[in-house]
């Protein structure tokens, strides 16, 4: 029987266990990629693994999310990060050095091989031929304390591609359309795997466009072969050598297949509040811009800033407008200095921002009350941009550009207007961000600022779990509703008390009130709950306010790891209808839990309306044990 590429490498890789969906497998992992706001968790604890070297082959430890800097907290964090940095044979990348996701793949993302990330952005990798995969930043620490990863065999579902895109058409209106077709939870339990005679038609960076916003459909995550296009691309990031091919067994099994013509794809937005959203951009009318943003690891590369810069030359951004440019890597930044995009950019009037995550994650450049903003990024769900009321809308640098110079939304579709960017042959480097670790440093201090507090860790599980159903929500909770991010919060990402004040706000005012006067609780919530990014923080903060459980109809991957590796138990209605028999405060007990874990199968009995539910209870012998010790950190200790 042939194997699909993501097979391939996991085969290549796997350590223990069957290779056979649903089974946990434990697999050899060759990168790992940090980023700021999830970094400071994830070397605390490294530090608390004790380890000397990472087992990796490599590990980047980047700066590029929280760079506002309006007090200590941002520069402390960055300094702790570089000290554990040079201590364990990490590279840190300097903030102003661009992206995680965009500089990885230029500088180290390597076909054939295993990346795991501190952010749910990691399969931008997978343009690479990559197993790239967003993780929680303990399981993140962990592969590189022991160089292993555990993950749920997936199914694989093919995305065959045909044709070509249009030049006003973008990677990232292939992956709206796939948005639009399968939304925010289609891909859940899948890795996307695309094929067919298109992919040839499409660059590099295109591919990671795609693959980067898999995320947003839920999959664990994407992958592209490495062909002809990668070599190119490889040569010219200076580094043939990490090149290897890619593609699958020409009788290779899969899950699920559709199919994607490329040149039927045309502009399409996704509109407020979530990514899956999505419309064309022609059925659009009449819709004033106030902002637009073009940037962020989905749209960052030389080849869209180009494609942006075409559009800006000799023209000039509307009145009512503010556009905000951030290139993805300080190389690309440079690349466009050089060869005068970046002055076109500002002729036209546009605001130039550093490298880095920025408006994304709402670091700045809040729009206005009430204010449209177009973005070209990957998420926008309702207050990401600092802005409750904003309406943001994801776009193409295509589309962005030009309705930045027009006003409302519209696209190049109908223009004739020159988009055609050659790819460049060489790129050459921009080192002066990049900080090797050195033989001599393995024992130089770890620097820690005073807003850097402790994990908490959580207890060992009792007989039974009994308190108060503290919230309630509805599907498709985000991991930003659970751990809100912003410019005034992301400085105090290594501050899970001070967080722990804001948890839930963007539903409720006064969740942790609630908690406190309970002693913790129960939270029940809907489907696909905790979606979004693998800020650990969504359960650190939970688990600080002594929540015990989540019941819910169905969990996002990467957040149903991060509520086990903290010790709070997620558990699935059998019957989603008995989501209606519970309700906020009502008194719950789930009897002997510890046999539950182990049978599979937990029984709820509502106190309050007297009344029993069954649960499912579904975990891994690991993660029972995790489970046990109230949480992975005390597992790996232990171990
Ligand atoms: C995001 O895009 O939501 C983030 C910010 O990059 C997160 C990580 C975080 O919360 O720090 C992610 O995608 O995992
Ligand atoms: Fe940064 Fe936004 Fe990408 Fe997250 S999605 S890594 S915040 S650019």
């Amino acid at each position: 029987m042939g194997q699909s590429m993501a097979m391939k490498i996991l085969t290549q890789n796997l350590l223990e266990g069957e290779l056979k969906h649903g089974n946990e497998i434990k697999i050899k992992v060759n990168q790992t990629l940090t980023q700021d706001s999830t970094g400071t968790m994830v070397y605390l604890q490294l530090e608390k693994l004790e380890i000397d070297k990472v087992k990796t082959d490599l590990s980047v430890a980047y700066i590029d999310h929280n760079m506002l800097q309006q007090g200590f907290e941002n520069a402390d964090d960055h300094d702790f990060i570089k000290s554990v940095a040079k201590r364990h044979n990490i590279i840190f990348s300097k903030a102003g050095g661009g992206i995680c996701h965009q500089v990885h793949l230029e500088r180290f993302g390597k076909p054939n091989t295993v990346l795991i990330g501190s952010d749910s952005h990691t399969p931008t990798g997978g343009g690479l031929g990559q197993i790239a995969i967003g993780a929680g930043g303990l399981d993140v620490a962990v592969a590189m304390a022991k160089g292993f990863y555990n993950l749920v065999v997936p199914k694989i579902y093919n995305v065959q591609l045909k044709g070509k895109l249009a030049n006003y058409a973008n990677g990232k209106d292939v992956i709206l359309k796939i948005l639009q077709k399968l939304t925010v939870k289609g891909g859940t339990g899948y890795i996307m795997e695309y094929t067919g005679e298109g992919v040839k038609n499409l660059s590099v960076t295109d591919r990671a466009t795609i693959t980067n916003m898999g995320a947003e459909l839920g999959a664990t995550t994407s992958i592209f072969p490495s062909d002809e296009r990668t070599r190119e691309f490889l040569i010219a990031q200076g580094r043939e050598e990490d090149f290897s091919p890619l593609e699958p067994d020409p009788d290779a099994v899969y899950d699920e297949m559709f199919e994607i013509n490329l040149d039927g794809i045309v502009p399409m937005v996704a509109c407020p509040h979530l990514p899956d959203n999505v419309k064309r951009v022609s059925d659009i009318k009449n819709l004033k811009v106030d902002q637009v943003a073009i940037g962020s690891c989905t749209n960052s590369s030389y080849t869209d800033m180009m494609k942006a810069a075409k559009i800006l030359e000799d023209n000039r951004v509307h009145e009512d407008v503010s556009l905000v440019i951030s290139p993805g890597s300080a190389n690309i930044m440079r690349i466009l200095a050089e060869n005068g995009a970046l002055s076109t950019f500002i002729r036209a009037g546009a605001r130039i921002l550093e490298s880095g995550c920025g408006p994304c994650i709402g670091m700045g450049q809040a729009p206005k009350s009430a204010g449209v903003s177009l973005r070209t990024f990957n998420r926008n769900f309702k207050g990401r941009s600092g802005t409750f009321d904003a309406e943001v809308y994801l776009v193409s640098p295509q589309t962005a550009a030009i309705s930045a110079i027009k006003g409302f939304l519209t696209t190049p579709e109908h223009l004739d207007l020159d988009l055609e960017v050659e790819e460049l042959t060489s790129y050459g480097k921009n080192e002066a961000y990049l900080i090797y670790p050195v033989e001599e440093d393995s024992n130089s201090p770890v620097v820690m600022g005073p807003n850097i507090k402790e994990v908490p860790i959580g207890e060992e599980l009792g007989e039974k779990i009994e308190g108060k159903i503290i919230l309630k929500t509805g599907d498709n909770i985000t991991t930003d509703d659970i751990c809100p991010s912003n410019a005034r919060l992301l400085p105090f990402r290594s501050n899970v008390p001070y967080l722990s004040n804001f948890a839930f706000s963007t539903l409720t005012p006064d969740f942790k009130k609630v908690a406190e006067e309970h002693n913790g609780g129960i939270i029940v919530g809907g489907d696909n709950y905790g979606q979004g990014s693998s800020r650990e923080h969504a359960a650190l903060v939970p688990l600080y306010l002594k929540v015990k459980a989540v019941i819910s109809k169905s969990f996002a991957r990467i957040h149903f790891a991060n509520l086990i590796n903290s010790g709070i138990i997620p558990l699935v209605f059998d019957n989603s209808e008995d989501y209606d028999k519970i309700d906020f405060l009502d008194d719950v007990v789930i009897p002997d839990i510890q046999s539950a874990i182990k049978n599979g199968r937990a029984r709820l009995v509502n106190k309050t309306k007297n009344i029993e539910i069954n649960l499912i209870a579904a975990f891994s012998e690991r993660q029972i044990a995790v489970l046990k010790m109230g949480g992975y950190l005390n597992y790996v200790k232990n171990s």
